[in-house]
């Protein structure tokens, strides 16, 4: 089997599932919400992380029914916590071509239709690369955020944003990409760059979450720059759903 005809069989079969990775809001130290990370697992029980299907599944068009799969799960899979607990959001990522055309806004309307779970509760990220098209991705996030999602702007530092692209995108929040907090306490030369991220965040009065957040050390030093939220390995990896509820519970 080719690794898309290999692929392809899996999105039939559905065999994928949802991990949910706490985030942190740093001033409390409470879990708000989690980041939903897609898993491929496999008949023998093995998971594949999406870096080994996502760009496959993007030039293939096999991002759609995959982004099906991850808001219905979702949806489904937190329905009674999240209608529960009005506190509690859940970030799932949008694939390029979804923002490009706009279909995620259907797809999670869809989802959340007759669900009794607020729009408010559900947060997006995209992104540089899916935000390459200004024009459709304005129009995208402006409209999700009129639906009363949070947008936010993931893997940020990676790409090729400035000060003026992101002036022109209607955001909430960046989320400063896991290499760039790995700098943190390293003397590297680059570890001057999460200054500046944080500085732009705030000079566009975005909320600001931290990635791949790992030592007491760098979390420390994001909280007293004012780093409103953080995931990392230091509070918790991904969690399937019923470990991440207890954790989430644990915190409140
Ligand atoms: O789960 P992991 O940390 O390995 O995620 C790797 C990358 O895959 C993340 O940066 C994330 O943006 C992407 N990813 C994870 N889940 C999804 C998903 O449901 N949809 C899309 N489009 N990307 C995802
Ligand atoms: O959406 P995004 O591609 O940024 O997804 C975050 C990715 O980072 C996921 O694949 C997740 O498994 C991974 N991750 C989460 N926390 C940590 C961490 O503390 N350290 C490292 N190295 N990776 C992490
Ligand atoms: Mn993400
Ligand atoms: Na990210």
């Amino acid at each position: 089997l080719s690794p898309l005809a290999d692929l392809q069989l899996a999105v039939k079969k559905k065999e994928f599932i949802v991990h949910y990775q706490p985030i942190i809001e740093m001033a409390s130290g409470r879990c708000i919400g989690a980041e939903a990370l897609l898993r491929w697992r496999r008949p023998d029980g093995s998971i594949v992380r999406p870096d080994f299907f996502i760009a496959l599944a993007e030039e293939s068009g096999l991002i759609l029914p995959l982004t099906d799969l991850v808001v219905d799960t979702v949806v489904r899979e937190m329905r009674d916590t999240l209608r529960q607990d009005r506190a509690l959001h859940i970030a799932i990522n949008v694939a390029a071509q979804d923002m490009k055309t706009g279909r995620i806004l259907e797809v999670v309307s869809q989802a959340l239709a007759g669900s009794d779970i607020r729009p408010e509760q559900l947060w997006m990220e995209a992104t540089e690369r899916g935000c390459m098209d200004i024009a459709s991705a304005s129009l995208t996030l402006a409209r999700a955020r009129e639906m009363g999602h949070s947008m936010a702007l993931d893997d940020f530092g990676t790409g090729y944003s400035n000060l003026q692209y992101l002036q022109g995108l209607p955001m909430d929040a960046l989320k400063i990409d896991k290499s760039f907090v790995s700098t943190i306490g390293t003397g590297a030369a680059t570890s001057a760059v999460i200054d500046h991220i944080i500085a732009m965040a705030k000079s566009l009065k975005l909320y600001i979450v931290a990635e791949g957040v790992e030592t007491l050390e760098q979390a420390a030093y994001l909280a007293e720059r004012g780093v409103d939220f953080a995931q990392g390995w230091l509070f918790s990896r991904p969690l399937p759903v019923e470990e991440f509820v207890a954790f989430y519970c644990a915190t409140l």
